[in-house]
């Protein structure tokens, strides 16, 4: 067994602008945060109890009730620790907000991942949330690429707009330096759409960061690399 299989894959980050401030901290594959996580942080996670399980501790405090939930069903379903909390200009509206917890998380994936050695590469799922029906599908290219099809057409969910929902998916796409299609096939609910899209994405990105057993070390690529 290679150290690659034994190192977590975690990454904690702060991004400050004068619009948001965001803390968070990540692990890909569940159990403990890294070290480095803001004391405070760590602190607002016992607080928030109601989202730990045996495998994982999720908390998500952004401020928009909506994009806490997807977030929430993201980091589950694809099975992660996360601790997310942003501060951010709510009484302008939800797009800063909403754009840059999206952008941190994909830089925060994208440090724990580190690269994508020894990995899958690729993952696509389908998620169905009743008559909704989610296709998603990952490339771990390190080519930030998204094309994100949801067919929304409420003007909001809870506090969260609708167009910022595809606007999260390409902002994390971004950040992660991820291909990231996204299309929802079907569905009449709004609500139930946009939460098929992000659980379909979940588990897209679980098969896309699983461990190949056999390809310790090696490089998913014919080019041979995936950092050039
Ligand atoms: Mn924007």
């Amino acid at each position: 067994m290679g150290s690659d299989t034994v190192k977590p894959r975690w990454a904690a980050l702060a991004r400050d602008t004068n619009e948001t401030k965001i803390q968070m901290a990540i692990n890909l594959d569940g159990g403990d945060f890294p070290p480095e996580t803001d004391s405070s942080l760590a602190a607002s996670i016992e607080g928030d109890a109601s989202q730990a399980s045996k495998s994982q501790t999720i908390s998500v405090n952004t401020g928009i009730g909506f994009l806490d939930h997807m977030l929430h069903a993201l980091a589950k379903h694809a099975g992660w620790s996360l601790a997310l909390a942003c501060k951010g200009d709510l009484h302008i509206d939800d797009h800063h907000t909403a754009e840059d917890v999206c952008i941190a998380l994909g830089y925060a994936f994208a440090q724990a991942l580190g690269s994508a050695t020894g990995l899958a590469r690729f993952g696509s799922a389908y998620a169905p949330l009743d008559e909704a029906l989610s296709r998603a599908v990952v490339d771990l290219s390190n080519r930030p690429y998204s094309v994100v099809e949801l067919g929304l057409k409420r003007e909001k969910i809870g506090d969260l707009s609708c167009e910022m929902i595809p606007h999260c998916l390409q902002s994390f796409a971004q950040g992660a330096r991820i291909t990231l299609h996204v299309d929802c096939l079907r569905g009449f609910n709004d609500h139930h759409r946009a939460e098929s899209a992000f659980k379909a994405l979940a588990v897209a990105v679980r098969v896309a960061t699983s461990r190949v057993a056999g390809k310790e070390g090696e490089v998913p690529s014919t080019k041979g690399t995936l950092s050039a």
